[in-house]
């Protein structure tokens, strides 16, 4: 027992020394690197917490704000750090902000007027004049189009008999105020063009004459587009309407109106014998 008791004290003396030694170490440790005993936080990195890979419409607001997060080097979030944003193009509001109680700088982001990719630049420094970790930081947008073309190529027959109707529908699912430019591609065959009267009409019912009992006894309609803003005439047109012209009604009546519903391309066949085929037709609408 004796010997027992005596090994196991002998076993234990280093430990309790090493354990004493060690404590001793971490108090001088951290007086030397904490003077008032508070954690000696400071900026650190940088990073995106919100608000990336946004897509809009060029020259619009991105629907999040971006949100960007300092931390201190204990990974914790740091308030008080100035934080500077540029962007490629576009605006962002503000250009300066310093981060909240929770590390976070908020800014909002318009996108400027390229399709694609846009970016936007945060850059944060510490007290000491050096760049944050993740600084400069890229925070990446795309912008979209405003202008979409739907295409229906189902093919459908054009007359011949006299009073006969084709119809042809594209459906635009998006829910926005068209815009210019309204425009309107075509492509019929059809081995008497006079006998064809061609409309577009709204999804609230507007019907816009393109081309009516024009062409006389020429053949087809080939990639023929409609555009208010063309020097030609349809009327003047010659068959095959190659090319642009402005259509009999006006295209830019259609601007305001709400775009989402059915489009109908409508083709009158108002003679008999010739006939032909709807091969394909476009729409391009635009918003704001
Ligand atoms: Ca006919
Ligand atoms: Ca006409």
């Amino acid at each position: 027992m004796k010997n027992l008791n005596y090994t196991g004290k002998a076993k234990l003396k280093p430990v309790l020394i090493l354990t004493k030694l060690f404590t001793v170490i971490l108090i001088i440790f951290s007086c030397s690197s904490n003077d008032d005993g508070s954690a000696a936080a400071r900026a650190n990195s940088l990073q995106v917490f919100s608000g990336d890979n946004q897509s809009s419409y060029i020259g619009n607001q991105l629907s999040d704000v971006i949100e960007i997060l300092v931390n201190d080097q204990n990974g914790n979030a740091f308030a008080g750090t100035t934080v500077s944003f540029s962007v490629s193009e576009g605006t962002v509001i503000p250009n300066i902000a310093t981060t909240d109680a929770t590390g976070k700088a908020l800014v909002t982001w318009t996108l400027g007027s390229s399709i694609g990719e846009q970016i936007l630049t945060a850059t944060a420094f510490a007290n000491d004049g050096t760049p944050l970790i993740g600084s400069p930081l890229n925070i990446l947008a795309e912008g979209l189009d405003l202008c979409q073309i739907l295409t229906n190529t189902e093919q459908l027959p054009i007359g011949p008999d006299a009073g006969t109707e084709t119809n042809s529908i594209i459906n635009v699912s998006d829910d926005f105020i068209i815009a210019p430019d309204v425009l309107v591609s075509i492509n019929l065959e059809h081995t008497f063009d006079a006998d064809l009267e061609i409309f577009l009409i709204a999804p609230n019912g507007l019907i816009i004459e393109l081309s009516t009992d024009n062409g006389a006894g020429g053949d087809n309609y080939t990639n023929t587009v409609f555009d208010d803003q063309a020097s030609a005439l349809i009327i003047d047109g010659i068959a095959p309407f190659t090319g642009s012209f402005r259509p009999e009604g006006v295209l830019s009546g259609l601007i305001g109106n709400e775009a989402q519903g059915d489009w109908i391309l409508k083709i009158i066949d108002d003679a008999g014998a010739d006939g032909g085929m709807l091969l394909s037709w476009s729409l391009q609408l635009c918003r704001s």
